[in-house]
């Protein structure tokens, strides 16, 4: 492996600032409250931190609208805490990998402030402003609507025209066909990486070129939302804007960054072309297709995800990037639900153990694992009582404008409690003390009463728990060359319980078995060469050690057998 290619044996694990620690009381996480807990980090393994956005922002999308790319917002700390967080994780061996959002800024960007002061300021173009449409323009220039609900345009009275927002009003998109802006972006960027930081996650980077036409969308039977997608996602720019950001800001650093681009509407056609280490693009990609299952026509109709869907989907990203690119690996983040209430099972005699399952899966599929805080508790979705305790803007729109609609608020909430992404944001369960140790204050988002039974001080104490097998994982994928390398074959796709898979490398073969539910699964049908493997090694198992290594799985177990 060349040193250029280090992220290939990395794991990344995922802060959300604001639900990770609290310092100062007032109920919001913040980085003198990360640096608190880097230990917790280096004890678990951990090769690089990504942390969402920190940066000065009004809030409306929890700071992915940002004011000031280049400045701290006093809610999470100031630059000399985030210096000092940089250096300190260093110390550990621990990289910092910052969010970057430049689909759109906040509105109170100073770019944006003067962008919508006049038609002719020169900022006007940094932005995508248009004159409505119909009768004395009162229509919206297309009928794409927004992510988080409403028309993706917002008429400014100042100039009478309106601006597109892909996601809230207070998030208008940036326009990147001019220079300016581009030459802009890269600079922050460079300023970031002069600061030490080691690379960048890029919030929704693949809507950054747009059919400058603006078409509208054609609205697809059935869908919630006029999507506009074709027109801004993967555009005709996106790989020219990637390589010009890749020649600009990453060429010729002493240290290889690391690049992960979050794609929704990504194809691993597109993933070939965007992670090929010869085009110079980004490293990786967020694809969606598997959290993407079990979603109806509408976004908030979720049922489970059926096993061989999963295993068709996650297999074909694993083939299609065998060869060129890379695979980003996840289960979840601070935009969707809890890992092992959606994938495993939350029911208290299965959560531990579905919960280290979902871990092994992962981490034993080629590509770089990302563990979302509290992932490696086995933290769970939270019992919201009431549709007050949605916070975020995408629950609190669809709840609004669903029960305008006439929609059974029992049957939204119902949604909600599935889908929302506040299930994500509650406060990180540290301890069995008042808040879970998040908060001497109140905190802004309501702590799963879980939290007595699931925290990190208990699952350090015991070596058996969700946390310490994370940390074997990670430490196995530093050890084990196969796991980093080795290719990977499904086994049995058509089973609708059984996740099974090889992975070999330079002679070494790995063999990954796990059982996706509550029943005895027998193996004798499922695996060729049961000889071999019987007599294979157990790396790593989820339960106490079964009778052999081909014994049939318990419920939710999983085992890692080296043949
Ligand atoms: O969260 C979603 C569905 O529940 C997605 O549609 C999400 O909006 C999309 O994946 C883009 O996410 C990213 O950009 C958003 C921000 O709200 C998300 O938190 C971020 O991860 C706008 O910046
Ligand atoms: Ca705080």
């Amino acid at each position: 492996m060349t040193d250029d290619q280090w992220f290939r044996e990395a794991v990344v694990y995922q802060i959300y600032p604001r639900s990770f620690q609290d310092s100062n009381g007032d109920g919001i996480g913040d980085v003198p409250g990360i640096i608190r807990r880097l230990d917790y980090l280096e004890q678990l393994g951990v090769d690089v931190v990504w942390l969402s956005p920190i940066y000065t922002s009004p809030q409306d999308d929890n700071g992915y609208d940002i004011a000031d790319y280049q400045d701290i917002d006093p809610t999470f700390g100031t630059l000399a805490d985030v210096d000092s967080l940089i250096e300190q994780a260093h110390a550990r061996g621990i990289r910092i990998v910052m969010d970057l959002v430049v689909n759109h800024t906040s509105d109170e960007h100073p770019w944006f402030v003067e962008s919508r002061s006049s038609k002719d300021n020169p900022k006007r173009d940094w932005y995508w402003w248009r004159p409505g449409r119909g009768a004395e323009g009162r229509d919206a220039p297309n009928n794409w609507e927004s992510f988080f609900s409403g028309p993706a345009w917002e008429l400014d009275e100042a100039t009478g025209e309106y601006y597109l927002h892909l996601f809230s009003r207070k998030q208008p998109d940036l326009n990147w066909e001019n220079p300016e802006v581009r030459e802009a972006v890269y600079a922050m960027m460079r300023w970031w990486l002069d600061r030490g930081v080691d690379g960048f996650r890029m919030d929704v980077i693949n809507m950054i070129s747009k059919d400058t036409a603006l078409p509208d969308a054609e609205p697809v039977p059935g869908s919630s939302m006029v999507f506009g997608g074709d027109h801004f996602l993967n555009g005709p720019r996106i790989h020219e804007f990637l390589r010009e950001m890749h020649a600009s800001v990453f060429e010729g650093r002493p240290e290889k960054l690391l690049t992960v681009g979050e794609m929704p509407g990504v194809t691993v056609e597109d993933a070939v072309l965007y992670t090929d280490p010869e085009r110079h693009e980004v490293d990786m990609v967020f694809q969606f297709e598997h959290v993407g299952l079990g979603i109806g026509a509408h976004k908030w109709d979720r049922s489970r995800v059926d096993l061989r869907d999963l295993k068709a989907s996650l297999g074909r990203w694993q083939e299609g990037l065998a060869k060129v690119g890379w695979n980003s690996l996840y289960w979840n983040n601070h935009d969707q639900p809890r890992a092992v209430s959606r994938f495993g099972s939350d029911a208290p005699e299965h959560r531990v153990a579905s919960a280290k399952l979902l871990g092994t899966v992962l981490h034993l599929h080629r590509g770089t694992p990302y563990v979302y805080q509290g992932e490696e508790l086995g933290m769970t979705n939270v019992p919201f009582a009431t549709a007050a305790d949605f916070l975020d803007i995408e629950s609190v729109n669809y709840y609004a404008l669903a029960v305008a609609a006439g929609g059974d608020a029992e049957h939204i909430l119902a949604n909600l409690r599935i889908g929302s992404r506040d299930n994500a944001r509650s406060p990180m369960q540290w301890d069995d003390t008042t808040n879970a140790g998040f908060t001497t204050g109140q905190p802004w988002s309501a702590t799963n009463p879980n939290y007595t039974e699931i925290n990190a001080a208990a699952a350090v104490a015991d070596p058996e728990s969700v946390f310490h097998h994370y940390r074997r994982l990670i430490e196995l994928r530093h050890t084990e060359p196969a796991i980093a390398h080795g290719d990977f074959t499904m086994l049995a796709p058509d089973h609708p319980t059984l996740y099974a898979f090889t992975r070999s490398h330079e002679g070494t073969d790995l063999l990954v078995l796990a059982n996706f539910s509550g029943d005895e699964l027998d193996l004798s049908d499922t695996i060729t060469e049961p000889d071999r493997w019987s007599a294979s090694t157990m790396l790593l198992g989820n339960l106490a050690d079964p009778a052999s290594p081909t014994a049939p799985l318990r419920p939710w177990e999983a085992r890692l057998l080296k043949g």
